[in-house]
């Protein structure tokens, strides 16, 4: 007997409703949820091709245990939790809580109970080194929104439903679905921008999928803080702008309006190849609409990345953007209790420590992942000597993944918890099964700060759990007692019971509803929302309000003041480094990413259903260049960085800035259990990236993944 379910997907940032079909206990298929409050009927190919990653017959449904010729055989989670403990007691013992350490990937940021519940692995095990995906993707943004407003995680979102000028700076959410703001249909959404007359500008150096749907100013990678400087000089410059509306809402503008002086649009045209009276349009545009600068993982991955965020807020502050509508606004969290939690417990830190190798500020308690391999390899105090990956493949994923996997190797212990044996899981020595995300219930909490239209919804599993898979916070919680260092109990229930709850995620599930947006507070207001009643009367979720509200800057700084902060010494010694940077000739190219419809960074490579459209794994180039260096269409190209070499195909197109080498990142596959991800092999185009401590982002120990130089040779056959 089929039956249906009503749930969302959980790979990307928007939560598409899913409308999920079951036969017996097995997922049969997923298609859209028409009745879906923000993605109305739309779900992308990844989506609904999930199906198959469930159902998959190489995913690991029994815990691996590495055997010495390399290959895995299956154990009991009993022998296994057992030996891991045991070591891990070892390695306690010997070196201290120092020498363990846990890498988080993408997966696990969208999954409630093993976001929760990795706190109280880490503290549990006294887990010093957490390293993260963020390093690669998103703690510029953390480390500019620290500097600005005092607190990390307060991410302003554009208004795009109220815009009438959405200027989008490096992302793709055409392909992305967009990222660190969460809209249902945002392509739609965008459209409806120029459908009611307004502009939406794509300055990206490949015209992407975003670009061709709207206009395209090409720019050269990892000049953007050339471009917002010069943005800000022609606004100041120009006495387009207010200042004194500038002034009374933040501190410090006297000290910073002086480092905009040498950035005229004419200096900064060598650099971003923008021409000077496009900038003086564009500034002149930004200050009389409602309009709002948007960047994501393309201005977040250079080598300027929190400067590049940090400027990003004040051209939308000085434009008289910022905290309006139609321009860059500061979202009402959907459940603000665990924010309210987790600042009061400290966790919302920046530069609170630093790292011992290479002094990097701390982002949230994070250190950079590109440093994990020299976390691993320096000898002294707190040398990395086991490692946990949970949901993450940073072979593939952080710079320089040649030299992690050497240090992998020389590890004491390595667990994987994922759903495969991917590039990084071929050296664990175990590899745990975790629940696919219709195997456990779930509610959007990386959302609730970054809907564009409050919303909420909750979904129960769909499926039980394949095989043996468990979900990861039992996973965590079981290695945590095993290894008895510190009194889980005690300190799960110290922290929960101020609450009055019992400590499981689906207990933390319920309060976050209860004391949330619309909730009932535990009786204090009958017929408000719980677990139960979204699911009973809401399936499709509950959206509160069309748009988000403004006007929320006092109260949402955390500086003791009340002000946004401009001036920061650290901001000014990346201006003087920016002014400083020379190019090396050896390396005259750019190199940039692509993300693709059908791929999901380094994962979804195993499904067939998603091969069929995806163009083969290959470098794109400018005819051009292409000609200077004598290479053709189809040739296969060497592309040499300082760090590293790849080969692969070259597909000329004039979709990308003269200048610039795009590639798919995510790809290089060798791992053990995804078999057709294998076949389909691909570069790794980390391999060309440093993790050198001197190229990792200081302010915010951010990889960088975007604009490497690089320069393309002909393979003589
Ligand atoms: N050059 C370059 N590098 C990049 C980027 C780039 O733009 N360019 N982007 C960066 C960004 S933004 C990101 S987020 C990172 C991603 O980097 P990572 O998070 O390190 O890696 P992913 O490729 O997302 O791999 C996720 C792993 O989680 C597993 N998985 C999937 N679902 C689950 C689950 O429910 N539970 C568990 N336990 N495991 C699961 C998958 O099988 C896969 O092995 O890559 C970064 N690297
Ligand atoms: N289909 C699909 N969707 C995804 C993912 C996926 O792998 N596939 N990954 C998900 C994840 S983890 C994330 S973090 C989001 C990311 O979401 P987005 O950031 O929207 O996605 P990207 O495609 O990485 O967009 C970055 C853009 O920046 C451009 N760019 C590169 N360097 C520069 C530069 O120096 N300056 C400027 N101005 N632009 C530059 C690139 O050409 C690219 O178009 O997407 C999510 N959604
Ligand atoms: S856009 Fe993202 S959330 Fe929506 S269906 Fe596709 S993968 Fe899932
Ligand atoms: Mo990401």
């Amino acid at each position: 007997m089929a039956r249906e379910q009503v749930t969302f997907c959980r790979i990307c940032e928007p939560f598409c409703g899913l409308i999920a079909t079951v036969e017996g206990d097995r997922l049969t298929s997923l298609r859209p949820d028409p009745d879906h409050p923000t993605s109305q009927g739309f779900a992308c190919p990844k989506g609904v091709a999930y199906v198959d990653i469930q159902n998959d017959p190489d995913r690991v449904t029994h815990p691996l245990k590495r055997l010495a010729d390399g290959s895995f055989e299956e154990v009991s989670w009993e022998k296994a939790l057992a030996d891991i403990a045991a070591r891990l007691r070892r390695i306690r013992a010997e070196y201290g809580g120092g020498a363990i350490a846990m890498y988080m990937g993408n997966p696990a940021a969208l999954n409630y109970s093993a976001t929760v519940w990795s706190g109280i692995f880490t503290k549990g095990l006294g887990i010093h080194h957490l390293f993260t995906s963020g390093s690669q993707d998103t703690n510029s943004r953390f480390a500019a929104s620290a500097l600005l407003y005092g607190m990390p995680l307060l991410v302003p979102i554009p208004d795009f439903d109220s815009s009438e000028l959405v200027v989008i700076l490096g992302a793709n959410p055409v392909v992305s679905h967009g990222s660190l703001v969460t809209a249902g249909r945002i392509k739609d959404r965008l459209h409806s921008v120029t459908a009611r007359g307004g502009r939406v500008l794509v300055i990206d150096p490949r015209r992407t999928e975003t670009a061709e749907a709207f206009e395209w100013l090409p720019i050269v990678p990892d000049s953007d803080a050339w471009l917002l400087l010069s943005l800000l000089h022609t606004m100041i410059s120009g006495q387009l702008v207010d200042e004194a509306a500038v002034r009374a809402v933040s501190s410090g503008w006297s000290e910073f309006a002086p480092l905009l002086e040498d950035f005229t649009p004419q200096s900064a045209f060598a650099h971003t190849g923008i021409l000077p009276e496009q900038v003086a349009e564009l500034a002149r545009q930004l200050v009389a609409h409602k309009a709002v600068v948007y960047g994501r993982t393309g201005t977040c991955l250079g080598q300027h990345a929190t400067l590049v965020n940090f400027l990003i807020d004040v051209v939308n502050l000085v434009a008289g953007n910022l905290d309006t509508r139609g321009g860059s606004v500061f979202a009402d969290p959907v459940t603000p209790l665990l924010d309210r939690l987790a600042e009061r417990g400290g966790a919302f830190t920046y530069g609170a420590r630093r790292t011992r190798v290479g002094g990097f500020k701390d982002v949230f308690g994070t250190e950079p992942a590109a440093n994990m391999a020299a976390e691993m390899t320096t000898p002294g105090q707190d040398q990395v000597r086991a490692l946990f990956v949970t949901a993450g493949n940073p072979v593939l994923s952080v710079p320089n993944g040649p030299k992690l996997e050497q240090a992998l190797s020389g590890l004491d212990l390595v667990v994987a918890i994922d759903l495969y044996v991917n590039e990084t899981g071929k050296y664990a020595d175990y590899v745990l099964p975790a629940t696919a995300m219709y195997e456990r219930e779930d509610i959007p909490l990386f959302a609730s700060a970054l809907y564009s239209q409050p919303f909420i919804q909750v979904t129960e599993a769909v499926v039980t759990p394949l095989g043996q898979a468990r979900p990861e916070w039992e996973i965590f919680e079981e290695i945590v007692r095993r290894t008895k260092q510190t009194p889980l109990r005690a300190r799960l229930s110290k922290a929960l019971r101020r609450i009055g709850i019992r400590p499981t995620p689906q207990m933390m599930r319920a309060a976050l509803v209860r004391l949330g947006r619309g909730g009932d507070r535990f009786g204090l207001r009958p017929g408000g929302l719980t677990v139960a009643r979204l699911l009973a009367d809401h399936p499709h979720g509950v959206l509160f309000a069309r748009e988000q509200p403004i006007g929320r800057l006092r109260k949402v700084i955390r500086h003791d003041d009340g002000l946004l902060h401009l001036d920061h010494d650290d901001i000014r010694s990346e201006v003087e480094r920016l002014k400083s940077r020379t190019p090396d000739p050896a390396y005259p190219l750019r190199l940039i990413g692509i993300r693709e419809v059908r791929s999901e960074n380094s994962w979804m490579h195993n499904v067939r259903a998603l091969r069929s459209a995806r163009p083969a794994h290959a470098a794109r180039m400018h005819p051009d260049d292409a000609e200077r260096l004598g290479l053709r269409h189809n040739d296969q190209v060497r592309l040499v960085s300082k760090t590293g070499r790849i080969e692969l195909p070259l597909m000329l197109t004039t979709d990308v800035k003269d200048g610039v080498v795009a590639v798919p990142h995510g790809w290089g596959h060798n791992g053990g259990t995804w078999r057709r991800a294998n076949r389909e092999g691909g570069t790794n185009y980390n391999a060309l990236a440093s993790s050198d401590p001197r190229d990792i982002e200081q302010l915010s120990g951010s990889a960088h993944l975007s604009g490497i130089p690089v320069r393309a040779e002909r393979i003589e056959d």
